[in-house]
């Protein structure tokens, strides 16, 4: 699939325009269509120009665009713009604190044009003398430099997660503090975090600051002024605190929580409205600026005077989610109380940490009423895979256990391995005494597109196969997804009644969100799964359920929210 290639290039194309001084709001549209073919599961190599134009956000100059792309490979206009414009100037804008505008100047005033370049202006004092840039600002750049040449990549949600925890238990009990949330991708559970953003009202902002750059998880201090700072965490990643007046904390929580995107539309229908919003509050447009604003204490209330339901942060990736509030149409999202059992856990028996009764007890702990043991299949060697014999045994050792209890039962399960041929490793005899077959890939990764999706949909074809576990097969930040046609294999899961698993694993996080979204319009159901090797990442459903809220999808359209007995009988059934 040549998608994501051609968002990538469309994301650098936007910034290539911004460099260029181009009209923003043909920056926008850039990369509004760059998510689009982001999200899309149709490849665009087999759509033809009016199909193009019909996707959300993509005219006809883009849809041509793709359509180069897809005959030749390359888009020429990005070609001449990439001649024209530096290359070095498309890394400076990965140096925080440095825009389109500021890269522009640099290089129209001083000819700067790569980091090495940057680095020796700045350490020599050139910077701090040009228009707009202080002595403080210099500094930044070098600290920004250091963390864009060693090039520390975005955290993954599992991670942010952690360390949010971390300095939120340490901010918490300081004097004065009113209100205290995270906000930024975190809050909108983006599957990687760029950097931490946090807001607080407090009675005392010295305090909180004063706190928060002294902290122990602080390696250095970036900026810090009266109302905010930001400093590097001991991981290299920058965290951003805003303290803001109690009055304005739903407005600024509503703005620093982004994205960008949805924000931008907010702000023009507001606009529409005779509004004004901004991080402060909600105003009318015609009133004076020192008067105080209509809206501004809880995001409800700013929702609310827009005539849109409160829309959970989730969903504010505008993707549609601004029209089905003002409908009243919002999902009702998943939660994670809703969820009632995970059906891909593994054990010491295969290359898990811990052992069934113990993986079964921490389940229980959780609240849930059952728990798929889903050890791997033979053929994965280095994972100690069951063999026939041995799968055998711990089925009668699942027998028994559930004999003992009947508020919890373990559905002996098996995360089964795809072969290259599209045949799995166990026989359809052994499949048949399983309650819950797990299909996944483990190897030949790089087969091409056509193969490996014949391979998978083959597995879907097979009558014993329940669910496809993570299908796209990415590791973040280690190995890309597979090529597959993702069209073909969600008709085949439509087709076959095979379920798709929301993979919940860190680095995984498989299916995307927006594939998510697209297997529940065609009605395919869903596993939210942890995936744990160890009963402290039974925890991981909480980023599988993130995954499906912003897939929007609802209670019902999970599997994983059926009690004990219907999910035995779901199995039986089958
Ligand atoms: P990240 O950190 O790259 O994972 O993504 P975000 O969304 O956390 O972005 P960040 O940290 O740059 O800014 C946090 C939020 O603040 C962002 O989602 C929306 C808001 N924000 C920041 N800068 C701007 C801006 O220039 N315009 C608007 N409308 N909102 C902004
Ligand atoms: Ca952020
Ligand atoms: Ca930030
Ligand atoms: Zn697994």
């Amino acid at each position: 699939m040549l998608n994501r290639q051609f968002a990538g290039l469309l994301y650098e194309m936007a910034n290539l325009l911004e460099l260029d001084d181009d009209n923003p709001f043909r920056i926008r549209a850039y990369k509004k269509a760059a998510m689009a073919f982001e999200g899309l599961t149709k490849d665009i190599s087999t759509m033809t120009l009016e199909e193009l134009m019909r996707i959300p956000g993509v005219g006809r100059g883009l849809a041509e665009k793709a359509d180069e792309f897809s005959r030749t490979g390359r888009v020429k206009e990005h070609q001449d713009l990439r001649r024209r414009i530096p290359q070095g100037l498309l890394s400076m804008l990965n140096v925080s604190g440095l825009g389109a505008k500021r890269v522009r100047f640099l290089y129209e005033t001083l000819k700067i044009d790569s980091l090495g370049k940057l680095k020796a202006a700045a350490e020599g004092g050139k910077l701090r003398s040009l228009p707009g840039f202080a002595e403080k600002m210099e500094t930044n750049i070098l600290k920004g430099l250091e963390v864009a040449v060693q090039g520390v990549e975005r955290m993954t949600l599992g991670e942010a997660r952690l360390r949010m925890a971390e300095v939120l238990g340490f901010l918490k009990g300081t004097d004065g503090i009113i209100r205290l949330e995270p906000a930024g991708s975190l809050r909108r559970g983006k599957e990687t975090v760029g950097d931490l953003d946090i807001l607080c009202s407090s009675r005392n902002p010295d305090k909180v600051i004063t706190r928060f750059i002294h902290a122990p998880f602080s390696k250095r201090t970036l900026a810090a002024g009266e109302t905010k700072a930001s400093v590097e965490l001991m991981n290299g990643i920058q965290c951003d605190l805003r303290v803001v007046e109690d009055d304005s904390f739903g407005a600024a929580l509503q703005y620093f929580t982004g994205s960008k995107e949805h924000n931008v539309a907010l702000r023009e229908r507001a606009l529409k409205l005779g509004y004004t919003v901004n991080e402060y509050g909600l105003y009318r447009t015609s009133d004076d600026k020192k008067k105080k604003p209509l809206a501004g204490k809880t995001e409800e209330e700013i929702y609310k005077k827009l005539g849109l339901q409160w829309i959970p942060p989730e969903l504010r990736e505008q993707r549609g989610e601004i029209e089905a509030a003002e409908k009243g149409k919002l999902p009702k999202l998943i939660e994670e109380a809703d969820i009632r059992g995970c059906f891909h856990s593994h054990t010491s028996e295969s290359d898990g940490r811990n052992t069934l009764e113990e993986m079964a007890a921490a389940a229980r702990k959780k609240g849930w009423e059952w728990l798929g043991s889903a050890d791997h299949s033979q053929a994965l060697k280095m994972t100690n895979g069951l063999s026939p014999d041995r799968m055998r045994e711990k089925i009668g050792k699942i027998k028994a256990l559930n004999k003992k209890s009947k508020s919890f039962q373990v559905l002996c399960s098996s995360e089964v391995d795809i072969l290259a041929d599209g045949s799995m490793d166990y026989d359809d005899d052994l499949m048949k005494e399983l309650d819950f077959v797990i299909a996944s890939v483990h190897s030949s990764f790089k087969q091409p597109e056509e193969k490996m999706t014949e391979r998978i949909i083959r597995a879907m074809d097979n009558p014993h196969v329940d669910c496809i576990g993570h299908l796209s097969g990415r590791l973040l930040g280690q190995r890309e997804a597979y090529a597959i046609d993702y069209e073909k294999i969600f008709e085949a899961s439509r087709r076959t009644g095979t379920a798709l698993e929301i993979n919940g694993q860190p680095d995984r996080q498989d299916l995307y969100d927006v594939h998510a979204t697209t297997a529940k319009g065609m009605g395919i159901r869903i596993a939210t799964n942890t995936d744990a090797h160890s009963i402290d990442q039974l925890d991981h459903m909480s980023l599988a359920v993130t995954v499906a809220r912003r897939a929007w999808l609802e209670k019902k359209d999970v599997l994983n929210t059926m009690s004990a007995r219907e999910v035995r009988e779901w199995c039986d059934g089958e």
